[in-house]
């Protein structure tokens, strides 16, 4: 069982979960509180079912994920299999598993001759250049070199965070003036990258512009100017959504998602009001890796997905 024990970063990631079960069972958190509770008298029926329907969309879960899992739970109960509350939940986990594994898909970093260029996209104050930040830490523990591109030049103090933030951690930023073409910006961040054999190029970007038309032009452009010196590049088009946008944050997703075809995405502040079902509704209707999680500020608060982890931590009822 502790076979693992021994392995870097194991404590860290046990740390991460107990954090995200304790943020996640917050207060009016949803399922936290006692399935029992749906199902007094411990029998489980159509109604309770019904119940948990509603449990389930008011958590962001949204109508079509919903409806797959309790379709499923419909039959386990015309099988006369959900007995009890205990094998209600252990019913419940499954579906949930189930919706979430084919997300659960780490970034890797390949060995490769150029940098591995990841194009950061999302709106205004989803948590771009935080997670970047975060990322870059990860990255260099993993032993990678990192370089930031500074691509949101539409406001000066987007340039001056990136910049902070590099220089703390002393991670090269390559940057031009406010109101620069962001386009421009990162390919010359590339260029450097690749003279410098750097190994990984994170490169923000505005997620607000005079309209959303605009903002995807912008973004479609990045990508075009990469492609255009580097067949494969951006390798990785990151959205970063902010969980406690609900149902929002499931729009924005579709929309990057339509205009730029994203192959990663991270979600951040599952510490908030997010009742955390956001996640099943991205995975059961857009079938993009989930990189990360983030439930806080700091470079700890950050992991990569794990299916099985998340569900318990949804599902437990300790905090
Ligand atoms: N509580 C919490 N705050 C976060 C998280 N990620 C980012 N933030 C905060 O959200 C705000 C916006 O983040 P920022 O990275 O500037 O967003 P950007 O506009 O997308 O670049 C900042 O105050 C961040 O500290 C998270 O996982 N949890
Ligand atoms: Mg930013």
């Amino acid at each position: 069982m502790f076979g693992k024990k021994n392995e870097p970063g194991t404590e860290k990631k046990q740390g991460f979960v107990t954090r995200l079960r304790a943020k996640l069972n917050r207060g009016d958190s949803w399922l936290t509180y006692d399935l029992a509770n749906l199902a007094p008298g411990g029998n489980i029926d159509e109604e309770v079912l019904e119940d948990l329907e509603a449990e389930l969309v008011m958590a962001d879960v949204g109508v079509e994920a919903t409806e797959r899992i309790i379709s499923g739970l419909q039959k386990s109960l015309a099988r006369k299999e959900l007995k009890d509350v205990a094998s209600l939940k252990q019913g419940l986990r499954t579906a949930l598993i189930e919706i979430l594994e084919p997300v659960e898909a780490p970034l890797i970093i390949p060995d490769m001759a150029g940098p591995f260029v990841i194009l950061m996209v999302g709106v205004n104050g989803a948590g771009k250049t935080t997670t970047i930040g975060k990322m870059a830490r990860k990255l260099q523990d993993d032993g990678h070199s990192v370089m930031l591109a500074a691509g949101d030049t539409f406001r000066a103090a987007a340039v001056e965070q990136l910049q902070a933030w590099g220089q703390r951690n002393s991670v090269p930023v390559i940057a031009q003036q406010a109101g620069a073409d962001p386009a421009a910006v990162v390919f010359d961040a590339y260029e450097a990258a690749r003279s410098r054999k750097i190994d990984v190029l994170l490169a923000d970007t505005a997620g607000r512009l005079q309209n959303q038309q605009g903002l995807m032009d912008e973004l479609s452009k990045i990508k075009r100017v990469l492609a255009r010196h580097c067949e494969d590049a951006p390798h990785e088009i990151m959205l970063v959504l902010d969980a406690s946008q609900g149902q929002n944050a499931m729009v924005q997703a579709e929309k990057f998602h339509e205009a730029l075809g994203l192959t990663g995405i991270t979600v951040t502040k599952l510490d908030g009001s997010a009742k955390g079902g956001i996640l099943l509704a991205i995975a059961h209707k857009l079938n993009i890796p989930v990189r990360f999680i983030g439930i806080g500020e700091s470079a700890d608060d950050m992991q990569a997905f794990e299916a099985a982890d998340y569900v318990d931590a949804l599902l437990s009822n300790e905090s």
